[in-house]
């Protein structure tokens, strides 16, 4: 950049000095290439070619970076974008991603689809016309130093997303179907539309997203667990949940469900907070977990992701609160799936029964019945 202006502002006049100019072009070029990742342009992924190409940044990223990248495909095709995994320095360095689009004059129009910051796994985009542009910042704080979480850049792979037509001749496609079965998954109310013989997919209603329309947008709602995975998710995500949340869903089924937290993005504190319920309402008696913050009791860092519930019935409830401070979390997603039988979760009761006897049956749920009423009436006064 400095050298760039010198030439510029003719401080070296690269007609007397060639060979001072020659090396300089070397010096830049080098330079460029050694930040060969940033402030790139990718342009024309081949309309041929659907497969996936990958965009690393890692691992151990350093400080004070600003790079950006635009994937265009060469056709009215949209860009599909998976962010596999992210690992950020929370609040201080962010990736990215917006949808380009240029207006009638050529000026670029540019709409932020989402800002990352945190640790995170498996979140996919779309452009909406031929443009999607991928910023990523770090500022000067030592992400090494400081992080709490994973702070190992990024991964992500794009490619020009497949829209079949009238006149899509490829391998048929039936995107109602989830997996490898034949009936059709739509889910929350959609249903499916046979385009041609060789391509089938979802009509979704508006409060619905997804493939299969499997996760709601919405909360206060009530839904049915199926067979194929379905999601719940904080409302705005993967963009940072708002504050004064109070949300809930209550989950059915014919008989049994399963649920799996497949992200967890929180403040540190403890006033934003996801809690639980085996069953259709918000029955003390009924209450299971809460999920909160970044750290353990002894100030370690942790995750929710992977934690697995089972109900005991027809019915979960989950519920959602924040307080007044906005904070930069995602929030949480969940995925909910019918069960035939019951899942390996029993009541806390029921193990410390078989195993210890029924006497300390009653010391945990006394215990355990004053933390819970200790932790909610702390969060009551945070709130
Ligand atoms: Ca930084
Ligand atoms: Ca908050």
């Amino acid at each position: 950049m400095l050298v760039t202006e010198l030439i510029e502002e003719n401080i070296v006049d690269c007609a007397m000095w060639s060979r001072i100019c020659a090396f300089i072009i070397i010096v830049i070029s080098l330079l460029s290439s050694v930040s060969g990742q940033c402030n790139g342009i990718i342009n024309q992924l081949s309309t041929e070619d659907n497969t996936w190409q990958t965009l690393k940044y890692e691992p151990d990223y350093s400080s004070n970076i600003q790079c950006e990248w635009m994937i265009s495909t060469n056709t009215v095709e949209h860009v599909e974008l998976e962010i596999q995994t992210f690992g950020l320095l929370s609040k201080f360095d962010f990736l990215r991603v917006s949808d380009v689009t240029y207006d009638s004059s050529n000026n670029e129009v540019t709409t932020q689809l989402v800002e990352l910051t945190g640790a995170g796994t498996d979140l996919a985009f779309e452009s909406t016309n031929e443009y999607l542009k991928i910023e990523f910042t770090s500022d000067f704080s030592n992400q090494q130093n400081s992080c709490f979480e994973k702070c190992d850049g990024f991964t992500l792979r794009y490619r020009q997303k497949l829209e079949p037509d009238a006149n899509y001749t490829g391998p048929a496609i039936n995107e109602c179907v989830y997996g490898s079965g034949d009936s059709d998954d739509c889910q929350n109310g959609g249903s499916c539309s046979v385009i041609t013989p060789l391509y089938s997919k979802c009509n979704c209603p508006s409060n619905t997203t997804g493939l299969r329309c499997e996760t709601s947008v919405l909360c206060n709602v009530e839904l049915e667990a199926d067979e194929a995975p379905k999601y719940i998710q904080s409302l705005n995500y993967p963009n940072y949940y708002s504050k004064d949340e109070d949300c809930f869903w209550v989950i059915s089924s014919p008989d049994y469900i399963e649920l799996e937290v497949t992200d967890f993005s929180f403040d540190s504190g403890s006033s934003d907070q996801v809690w639980l319920y085996d069953g259709r309402d918000e029955n003390q008696d009924d209450f299971v977990a809460y999920m909160r913050g970044r750290f353990d009791d002894n100030g370690n860092p942790k995750t929710e992701v992977g934690r697995m519930f089972y109900s005991s019935g027809g019915y979960y409830r989950v519920k959602f609160f924040t307080d007044s401070n906005f904070e930069y979390g995602r929030g949480f997603r969940i995925r909910y799936q019918r069960r035939a039988t019951q899942g390996p979760d029993v009541p806390i009761g029921a193990i410390m029964g078989g195993v210890m006897g029924g006497v300390v049956v009653v010391i945990v749920v006394a215990i355990s019945g004053s933390t819970y009423h200790r932790k909610r009436k702390g969060n009551t006064q945070n709130l």
